[in-house]
């Protein structure tokens, strides 16, 4: 039985090691540019791009097509997509799985809204990969993915929310004066997928004490962290130096963003997801 793990671009994640894996790119539209957020993508040039260009932008869910594709010829995939409260990319991945499984009889796709994005759905990636080696049944596999999620979470550190504000995913009155003076603004996916402010923080030093504030509240000891950064390595590693002052070690990865996080967490931006 072949199985596959399938997730969208949202995740930060291009390839995993020893099993199928397959990225499915969400569109990030400059213009007449449409930038389809894979490994092909020049991320330097495409930011600048972001930067430079003062028209319209936006982004756009894949479509079921791009998902069917990426499901290969797998007998069972775990799908995993970025909130639906906030993005038709669950949506597409549901119709697509429906489409795969009548057309190939015994298939089956299991979807799961991860109700967040980025480094927790890259945490849900690595334990359904953990899962599939084991050598586990689909079922179980999916039961067990569910129940993790119940205990990873996300946190993120926003150095500005205007791209989130133009494409009326936040009212602009939060966005003013964020990205000001290194202003910061955290927040966190609440439970129904949406974006959940927390705080407005002078700076990444700030940001960054009250995640791991909310990380202890929530019970965090020590669990796996992915930290996804935009062009700010610099918090991503103090976040994971205090880590390791308070649990001794860091067991964690830390990466940059691809295409479709840098649009919403723009430079400076960074994004935490944790077991608790
Ligand atoms: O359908 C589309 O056009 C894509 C929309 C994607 C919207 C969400 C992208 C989030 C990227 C930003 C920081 C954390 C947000 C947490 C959300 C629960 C990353």
């Amino acid at each position: 039985m072949k199985m596959r793990i399938v997730a969208d671009s949202s995740a930060n994640l291009l390839e995993m090691k020893d099993v199928e894996f397959a990225s499915v790119p969400v569109h990030i539209i400059v213009g007449e540019r449409d930038y389809a957020d894979t490994a092909e993508i020049d991320l330097a040039a495409y930011q600048q791009h972001l930067r430079e260009y003062k028209g319209k932008t936006t982004t756009a869910a894949p479509s079921p097509g791009e998902w069917e594709e990426a499901f290969g010829d797998a007998d069972v995939i775990f799908c995993l997509t970025l909130t639906g409260a906030m993005s038709g990319t669950h949506n597409s991945a549901v119709i697509a799985g429906e489409s795969y499984e009548s057309e190939h009889p015994g298939a089956k796709v299991y979807v799961l809204d991860s109700l967040s994005t980025g480094p927790e759905i890259y945490l849900l990636a690595e334990k359904t990969r953990e899962l599939i080696l084991a050598g586990m049944e689909p079922e179980k596999i999916y039961e067990e993915i569910r129940a993790y999620h119940q205990t990873t979470h996300l946190y993120f550190s926003l150095a500005s929310v205007d791209n989130f504000a133009k494409n009326g995913r936040v009212s602009h009155v939060i966005a003013k004066g964020i990205g000001l003076m290194g202003i910061r603004i955290v927040g966190t996916a609440s439970p129904e997928g949406t974006l959940d402010f927390k705080g407005k923080c002078r700076g990444d030093k700030k940001a960054l004490a009250l995640i791991l504030e909310k990380m202890k509240e929530l019970g965090y000891k020590g669990g796996r962290v992915v930290i996804a950064h935009n062009q700010n390595e610099e918090a991503a590693l103090q976040l994971k130096m205090r880590i390791e002052e308070l649990f001794g070690f860091f067991n964690g990865v830390i990466h940059p963003e691809r295409a479709l996080c840098c649009y919403y967490a723009e430079p400076g931006s960074v994004m935490v997801g944790f077991e608790a």
